[in-house]
């Protein structure tokens, strides 16, 4: 533990792959935890490393003034927190748990109407890299709870507050995994098309990745024109766009694979 981090009690619900690298980073930390999972032999583990289990979910959730939920689903959190509204006031509640925005939202009007402090967050990281340098933690929610709470939570990663509304930090977490997913499926594309000229994915992959790297430094650029349309200056025309993805177009009709990913690119791009 850190000189300037006191250790505090810290509850965690789900003990799946990312609830126990969570649970693990505190330890690691120094901090008192207590854990419960649905299946309780998922907590043998971490109790050796020094974590209390807790027999119920209710015990769990009161047991810390600080409770981190990372179970399944939105279902999943309020299964566990609804019946216990009256007993979670005062606490910060984070739910580290993939939900939509509109499900954080309501989960923290919810919260709010119990005097709960409703922190949502979004993990950009596998459990493997929590606690590394790669991983970040989305946060959204009331304010002054995550900063009082921010030293405990940056032991999963960097821990970046994305605004009030806690719907935020979903919202960002369903659009940084939209551009991963998009990307995936460009690279698919790709990779059957070189395949027909006797190419390979992993000449691709190798190929792909550094310029890729190199295009995401126009993302700030590419930002403005989103942010504030009336103060871009779009460095290519739509026209120019469209007229390369048509090339791309024809070239994979060519090869005699799938095409429909173009369209897509054309009227997201281009809106022609
Ligand atoms: N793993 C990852 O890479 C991603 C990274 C981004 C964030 N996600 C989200 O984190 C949530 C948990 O993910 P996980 O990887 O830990 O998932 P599993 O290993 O499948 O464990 C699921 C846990 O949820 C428990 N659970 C399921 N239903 C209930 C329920 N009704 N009540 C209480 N707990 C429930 C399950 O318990 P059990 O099956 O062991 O009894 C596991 O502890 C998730 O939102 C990801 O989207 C991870």
């Amino acid at each position: 533990m850190s000189d300037s981090v006191t250790a505090q009690r810290v509850s965690v619900l789900g003990l799946g792959a990312m609830g126990t690298a969570l649970a693990r980073a505190l330890l690691a930390a120094g901090h008192e935890v207590t854990v419960w999972n649905r299946t309780a032999a998922r907590a043998e583990a971490l109790v050796a490393e020094g974590a209390t289990a807790a027999a119920t979910a209710g015990e769990a959730l009161t047991a810390a003034e600080l409770v981190i939920l990372c179970v399944l689903d939105d279902a999943a959190v309020r299964e566990h927190v609804e019946p216990a509204r009256e007993r979670l006031r005062g606490r910060v509640v984070v739910n580290l748990t993939t939900t939509t925005p509109e499900q954080a939202r309501a989960l923290g009007r919810w919260a709010e109407e119990g005097r709960i402090a409703w922190i949502d967050g979004g993990i950009m990281a596998v459990p493997s890299m929590i606690g590394g340098p790669g991983a970040f933690v989305l946060y959204s929610g009331v304010a002054a709870a995550f900063e009082r709470l921010r030293p405990v939570l940056e032991v999963f990663g960097r821990a970046e507050f994305v605004g009030t509304d806690p719907g935020a930090a979903a919202m960002y977490d369903v659009s940084i995994l939209g551009g991963m997913y998009a990307m995936f499926a460009a690279f698919r594309q790709g990779g059957a098309m070189v395949r027909t000229t006797g190419g390979s994915a992993a000449r691709l992959a190798a190929l792909m990745a550094p310029f890729l790297q190199a295009m995401t430094l126009s993302l700030t650029e590419q930002a403005v024109g989103i942010d504030t349309p009336e103060r871009y200056v779009q460095e290519q025309s739509d026209e120019f766009t469209a007229a390369a993805i048509d090339l791309i177009d024809k070239a994979a009709t060519e090869s005699g694979t799938p095409t429909e990913l173009f369209g897509v690119l054309r009227r997201v791009l281009t809106g022609l």
